[in-house]
């Protein structure tokens, strides 16, 4: 296998800051050291300038998921390329268990359609709608055999997706005492279906009515009672896209009471807020995401707490869906819902511009240190999700997923330049500090400015361990 040295470049990892040569070989890192030489057969690469970043981990994405009559519309092999090009060379989609399925059938389908397509290495949490003996008994079985050790469920979407309090808790009990991780979707399900009827009966039928009728409030109470079941289960928990100081502040207390709490925000919810809901116009379809933007007010606390450790990541949830009905072929997208809001596909796209918006927004305005950036976006998921250190860090041992960003560069994005299938980007038009140059996907050069060098089918799947995180 062929060697390459990344000369002279600042390596940031979440806990150090310093200029070195990174000489990697056989798909790890070999060796980090000033003035390192090497033999003609080493490719050496000048990252003079450059930032030094272990690859971005994301583990919550949305490839090929099939959410009711609609599905995600970028394919393993789209969603991964545009990971790459944004820097992230790890993500952890979902296996979805329907019912007809079981938790080792739905792991099986998602591999069988990721294997040949995924052009960056990738992982899969399972999605559990129904907990009976054989689940539990699966469950075990994924985790200790497959390498799938976390698990999602939902509190909202009853009927679709929800499962009720007993289920979580019969989960989080067995998951915990084996090492692993749930992960929660936290918005109380049945009332806010209510709130959507009651708006659907009295007319409002616009998209903004999503936002309107998924209260804060209802994130905050769900997160609460996701937090006493933990507790009760003596486990540790993950919320997933946590966008509110309701459903924070309750994170924050547990932590304090010193019950195992993690959770991430997504970037839309920093880069956006709730003043996108202020008009009827089917354009704001695009914010339709669950849960929705929320209040400048709750973005001051959403950022407070990533700085004060209360939010260990900075996940995408990228699930995207196209605006225009039949972009390159998907139908029942967004549009599925022009009369009726309920109908719309909840999620945005996000994974390409992960790594550049978060330095833009995080780091270049102060909010963020760079060790902080990399420990949020690459180094905390990879511990929490059971990939460290293998993923998440430059270390000698450690997979060579390394990219190269130029913290001076700027770019302005557009949806046509990125590689996702989706139709729209909620950053059109936005110009960011700071982009990615290059990634190396286990020692191979497979983003090199514009130009793509990777395969699809190259990414691996990686079989995860016990949760790191405490
Ligand atoms: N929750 C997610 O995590 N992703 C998409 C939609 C949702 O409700
Ligand atoms: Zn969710
Ligand atoms: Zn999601």
């Amino acid at each position: 296998m062929s060697s390459t040295l990344i000369r002279n470049g600042r390596v940031i990892t979440a806990s150090d800051d310093y200029v070195a040569d990174v000489l990697m070989r056989d798909g790890v890192v070999r060796a980090i050291g000033t003035a390192l030489e090497v033999g003609p057969d080493v490719k050496v690469v000048d990252a003079t300038d450059l930032y030094v970043l272990p690859g971005g981990v994301d583990t919550h994405v949305h490839m090929e998921n099939v959410i009711g009559p609609t599905i995600t519309c970028d394919t393993f092999a789209s969603g991964t390329k545009a990971a790459a090009f944004g820097g992230t060379t790890t993500v952890v989609d979902f296996a979805l268990q329907t019912a007809q399925d079981s938790v080792l059938g739905a792991i099986a389908r998602a591999q069988r359609s990721a294997e040949p397509q995924v052009n960056i290495d990738y992982s899969l949490h399972c999605i559990v709608t129904r907990v009976d003996a054989q689940v539990l008994a699966d469950t075990r079985h994924a985790m200790r055999h497959e390498g799938v050790t976390s698990f999602k469920m939902f509190m909202a979407y009853p009927g679709v997706m929800m499962a009720d309090d007993a289920a979580i808790f019969q989960m989080l009990r067995q998951v915990g005492a084996d090492g692993g991780m749930v992960a929660l979707h936290a918005e109380n399900g049945t009332v806010i279906d209510l709130l959507i009827k009651e708006a659907l009966e009295a007319g409002h039928t616009s998209p903004r009515y999503h936002a309107m009728t998924r209260p804060a409030i209802m994130e905050g109470e769900a997160t609460h009672r996701g937090i006493r079941l933990a507790e009760l289960a003596n486990a540790p928990i993950y919320f997933v896209h946590v966008s509110s100081n309701q459903a924070l502040k309750h994170i924050v207390a547990a932590r304090d009471e010193g019950i195992p709490v993690f959770a991430e925000t997504c970037p839309h919810y920093l880069l956006f807020d709730d003043s996108v809901y202020s008009s009827d116009d089917f354009e704001i379809a695009k914010y339709v995401m669950t849960p929705p933007l929320r209040t400048p007010d709750d973005q001051k606390h959403l950022w407070r707490a990533l700085r004060y450790d209360d939010l260990q990541v900075i996940a995408t949830d990228h699930c995207p869906f196209c605006m225009k009905e039949g972009h390159l072929g998907y139908r029942l997208q967004k549009q599925r819902g022009k009369d009726d809001f309920s109908l719309i596909p909840n999620g945005a796209p996000g994974i390409e511009t992960r790594l550049a918006s978060l330095f833009d927004i995080g780091v270049m305005q102060g909010k963020l240190s760079l060790n902080r950036f990399v420990e949020l976006t690459s180094t905390t998921p990879a511990k929490l999700f059971g990939l460290f250190p293998k993923k998440g860090t430059i270390a000698v041992g450690s997979d060579a997923d390394v990219v190269l960003f130029d913290p001076a560069a700027t770019q302005t994005i557009r949806a046509k330049d990125l590689h996702s299938n989706c139709d729209y980007t909620l950053l059109e038009g936005r110009t960011l500090r700071g982009k990615v140059e290059k990634v190396f996907l286990r020692g191979e050069l497979i983003v090199d400015g514009p130009d793509w060098h990777g395969r699809e089918g190259m990414g691996r799947f990686v079989p995860r361990g016990e949760v790191r995180a405490f």
